[in-house]
């Protein structure tokens, strides 16, 4: 049984936030979100109303700019707007994503170069860890950077990009030390998208998401300074793995947006629709449809704060106890519960934004097959949940991990 300790609370601030969040996804984002799937074009207008409505400043904290709110009212926020549009929601996790490395990693130099133009939303960043040949295992990577004189050279192409060509900077992680084994000797840098030898490849043609980029940045002799490592040279896959420790939350919260998004649709739906003289809301087929999908989200969502209670009492702990002895947060190890609970966020608020998207289609029937209605976009929207931060399968190895 959960110690009193473990339980959440919402405060009345965030639930007062999620309120404005809500009207500004139901009245600005919903009405676009046809025509952002349909042209497959990245919504500038819609980062703009994120970043005026300080939307873009919950991943960070006050010293930088941001709510400095934490990550549970962050991931209200993306569930959401993930339930009007998850390319839009895409939005506020890569700002997220795309700058953990440096805020839990970064010096302090980087920290105040780019964190605080990513909270107004000025700058967005990317995340370059996958490749063409390493997904699943990143450690197999492909991507070099060797040392000239104060510089590094940067030489290899990544895959899968979220941000793809948007991006400000990417978070690159690649190999600097070829013998020290699988896993091991990668470092992360921070690449600025203007300097010299950084391309923009090949862009792909997606199943969902489609109002955001994703594709293969390439890296041709990119020369950076030292200044923009992130973290310890060598020590980049950790980098990369505690960041995915957390993003994965985000994850977790577009897919539930999504699912509560089709459900709440099937729902309105099934109350206007009449077959057989009634609305088909009146049949039990169709009652314990919509009862399943309802139980589903709310129980993914009771999964999902408790993750991320998890991740904010666990920095409240490591910034209470790194101000006592003036070191680093990060001298303090995080809750090795965080990483677990993450990866079970994720892979149940995917699974369920699956079943019930699939659900939501069958309860709208044909209707529900057309573009005319949004719920054939959600169902195209939830698959990547269950393929991208780490595949279900992934997930599904780092809880069995813990468990030995
Ligand atoms: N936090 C910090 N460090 C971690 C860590 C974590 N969550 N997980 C592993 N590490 C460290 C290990 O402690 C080990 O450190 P040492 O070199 O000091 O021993 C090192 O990283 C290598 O760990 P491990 O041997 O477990 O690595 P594997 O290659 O077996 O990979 C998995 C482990 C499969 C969990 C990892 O490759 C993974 O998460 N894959 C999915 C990647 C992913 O999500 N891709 C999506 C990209 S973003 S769209």
């Amino acid at each position: 049984m959960s110690a009193l300790s473990d339980l959440y609370t919402v405060p009345q601030e965030h639930l007062d936030f999620r309120e404005a969040i809500r009207e500004i996804a139901t009245e600005r984002i919903a009405p676009r979100a046809a025509q952002i799937d349909e042209e497959a074009a990245y919504p500038h207008d819609l980062r703009r109303l994120l970043a005026e409505h300080d939307i873009l400043g919950l991943p960070f904290e006050t010293e930088h700019g941001g709510t400095g709110t934490g990550t549970l009212m962050l991931n209200v926020a993306v569930e959401e707007i993930a339930k009007a549009c998850a390319s839009t929601a895409l939005i506020l996790m890569i700002q997220e994503l795309g700058t953990l490395p440096i805020k839990l990693f970064g010096s302090e130099e980087l920290r105040d170069r780019f964190l605080p133009r990513c909270a107004t939303g000025e700058w967005t960043p990317a995340f370059a860890l996958s490749e063409p040949e390493a997904g699943s295992d990143p450690g197999g990577m492909r991507t070099r950077a060797v040392k000239d004189g104060d510089e590094w050279v940067i030489d290899g192409t990544k895959n899968w990009i979220t941000n793809l060509g948007i991006a400000d900077f990417y978070i690159c992680f690649a190999v600097t030390d070829r013998d020290a084994g699988h896993s091991r000797g990668i470092t992360a840098f921070v690449v600025e998208a203007d300097r010299p030898g950084f391309s923009v490849g090949k862009l792909e043609h997606k199943l969902g998401i489609r109002g955001s980029p994703t594709g293969q940045p390439i890296f041709d002799g990119v020369r950076i300074p030292e200044a923009n490592v992130i973290g310890q040279v060598g020590h980049g896959f950790r980098v990369a793995m505690g960041t995915l420790d957390r993003s994965r939350l985000g994850v977790a919260a577009q897919a539930l947006g999504i699912a509560q998004g089709a459900t709440d649709y099937a729902a309105a739906y099934a109350r206007e629709r009449r077959q057989f003289g009634e609305p088909i809301n009146s049949f039990q087929a169709i009652q314990f449809k919509l009862a399943d999908m309802e139980t589903q989200c709310a129980a993914g969502r009771e999964l999902l704060y408790q993750a991320c209670a998890k991740v904010d009492r666990s920095d409240a702990a490591r910034s209470a106890s790194s101000l006592a002895d003036n070191g680093p947060p990060l001298s303090h190890p995080a809750d090795p519960d965080v990483g677990k609970y993450s990866a079970m966020a994720k892979l149940f608020c995917s699974d369920v934004a699956m079943k019930v998207t699939v659900e939501a289609v069958q309860v709208l029937g044909g209707y529900g097959y057309v573009k005319e209605y949004p719920v054939e976009r959600m169902l195209r929207d939830a698959k990547i949940t269950q393929i991208y931060e780490g595949t279900n399968e992934i997930q599904r190895l780092v809880i069995a991990r813990t468990m030995r």
